[in-house]
């Protein structure tokens, strides 16, 4: 017999919000601005840039693919923690004005997930910081106890799409993969759970519509809610309209 369906992980970026576009880029480009760097990341080619998770690693990525490396900043590669640093400093201020919002469905199913019992963790590229603040000005900062693990940033060498972080938290809960259901949104989010051979359940968002999620439970524009039933991309999700844990449950157990 199958075991119990026993816990969720949750991406931050694109799942529990939607904090590229209008949250990540535009700490970037204040960073670019702070330190005269010249440099402007616009809607479309942030989309490319996000081929590489992680801000330090994006960066990079900038540099050597786009930019071929002409032209940079002094010490370009000392630089790069720096204007981190200052892009982290310019994201938890914009969250703080709660310019960012949860997703559909994220709060009504994580509340109802601790009534079930169902155990929570975070596992994200982004750092430990953004989702201190996200979570913060959206649940309160007593939500910070409803995840057992926050696994985040360069605390595992190599991120997303690797399956480091999903292994990671996995090992911190003493949980097998099966155990539990994994919620991204993006294809390197998904490289990362199912290697990790955690089911996932995919939320896609502008940035993640057309990325290839192949092996999914279930690919949805958002999470639903009983008054906003969810679009189902790929599929089953039988009669429900939102994700509950019923629904959890049933694809589990399938
Ligand atoms: C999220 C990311 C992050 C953020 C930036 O990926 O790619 O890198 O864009 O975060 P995922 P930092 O949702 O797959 O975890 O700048 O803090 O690194
Ligand atoms: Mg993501």
């Amino acid at each position: 017999m199958k075991n119990e369906l026993k816990a969720l992980l949750f991406d931050v970026d694109g799942t529990l919000a939607d904090t590229e576009r209008d949250g990540h880029r535009v700490a970037f480009n204040a960073a670019f601005d702070e330190y005269g760097t010249g440099w402007h990341w616009d809607v479309e080619l942030y989309g490319k840039l996000l081929a590489v998770t992680g801000g330090k690693e994006r960066m990079q990525y900038y540099a050597s693919e786009f930019l071929h490396n002409q032209n940079l900043p002094d010490n370009f590669e000392q630089l790069v923690p720096e204007l981190h640093a200052a892009k982290t400093r310019h994201y938890t201020e914009l969250l703080s004005t709660g310019a960012i919002p949860l997703r559909p469905g994220i709060e009504r199913l994580l509340k109802e997930a601790r009534q079930e019992n169902l155990r929570l963790a975070i596992a994200t590229t982004t750092t430990p910081d953004n989702v201190t603040a996200l979570l913060e000005h959206t649940l309160g900062s007593e939500s910070l106890g409803w995840f057992e693990v926050i696994a985040a940033g360069d605390i595992v060498p190599a991120k997303k799409p690797a399956s480091d972080i999903y292994d990671y938290a996995l090992a911190e809960m003493k949980l097998a993969p099966e155990d539990c259901i994994a919620f991204e949104d993006s294809h390197n989010g998904i490289l990362a759970s199912m290697g990790a051979g955690i089911p996932t359940i995919i939320a896609v968002n502008g940035y993640t519509h057309d990325h290839d999620f192949s092996g999914a439970l279930l690919v949805l524009e958002n999470l639903g809610e009983p008054d906003q039933p969810f679009t189902v991309l790929q599929g089953n999700a039988d009669n429900h309209t939102y994700v509950d844990c019923a629904l959890l449950k049933a694809l589990h157990d399938n």
